[in-house]
């Protein structure tokens, strides 16, 4: 993860939201016209926090295409283009590979039996975490590994929940957040046995996963409102950091498994 970035790419969403992949149906449908508007305040903070954003146009055949996170990992001048772990997805990495082509970044990308979806991805600035879930296998985690050679990788087995980031995010390059369900304490047992995680940051557990996802933004952490349990504990961090938090709601993404990261690239 970049956490001084200058750049977001976002994508607008499609009318056709509501038919986007959903881990469970939601008790209340996803009401389209409060998602465009919460992704519309997304773009708005994005931009008042000083980045340039740069948005890609929705594609009503990709109903996904809004989470634009999972289409490509971007790493300084250098990004892989995913090849997306859910078939019905196949496609939204087209118009970011163009995109990230025009910005003058060095792509490479990621070739079938390999898949990557950029959810299970985390850049901690120490290592390159990739989740091996439904949709992201352990021959995409390698190849994007030799993408990004300089990083060591650690791949670690996602069970429980869609994404890796479903469940944790980076708060700054010491600090991770974990939520707190059997999903994310299972994550943070393995990589701890796997790469010591304990002893490269500190580790903050969040009673709520959503909220365990944040995007860092320099002096910026933009958190999910509606958790009221999470929220003083990211408060006091963010004190603690010298960290200005903004909150914003998302909760008809959430519908649909999104999560904070998910909507943007940041470059
Ligand atoms: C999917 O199932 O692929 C989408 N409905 C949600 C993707 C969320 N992506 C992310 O958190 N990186």
């Amino acid at each position: 993860m970049n956490f001084s970035p200058q750049v977001a790419l976002v994508r607008n969403l499609p009318n056709s939201f509501a038919n986007c992949l959903k881990q469970e149906t939601p008790s209340e449908a996803i009401d389209v016209l409060r998602a465009k508007a919460q992704h519309q305040q997304y773009s708005e903070l994005l931009k008042r926090l000083g980045l340039r954003v740069i948005e890609v146009a929705a594609d009503e055949a990709l109903p996904d295409c809004c989470f634009i996170e999972d289409t490509a990992v971007v790493i300084g001048n250098k990004a892989a283009i995913n090849f997306l772990g859910a078939a019905e997805r196949r496609g939204e990495e087209k118009q970011v590979h163009q995109k990230l082509r025009e910005l003058k970044i060095e792509t490479h990308s990621i070739e079938a039996p390999g898949t990557v979806d950029g959810g299970d991805v985390l850049v901690t600035g120490q290592h390159l975490i990739v989740g091996l879930s439904a949709r992201t296998n352990e021959q995409g985690a390698r190849q994007l590994g030799s993408i990004f050679s300089d990083i060591p990788l650690v791949m670690v087995p996602v069970k429980g929940s869609l994404h890796l980031k479903s469940v944790l995010s980076a708060f700054d390059r010491h600090t991770l957040l974990f939520g707190q369900s059997a999903a994310a304490r299972q994550i943070f047992m393995e990589l701890d046995k796997i790469c010591n995680l304990s002893r490269h940051y500190e580790i903050i557990f969040l009673p709520d996963d959503v909220a365990a996802n944040v995007l860092s933004i320099g002096v910026n952490i933009v958190i999910q409102e509606g958790f009221p349990e999470s929220e003083p504990i990211l408060q006091e961090l963010a004190l603690k950091r010298n960290k200005k938090l903004h909150k914003i709601t998302m909760s008809e993404l959430i519908k649909a498994d999104g999560a904070l990261t998910c909507c943007s690239i940041l470059i």
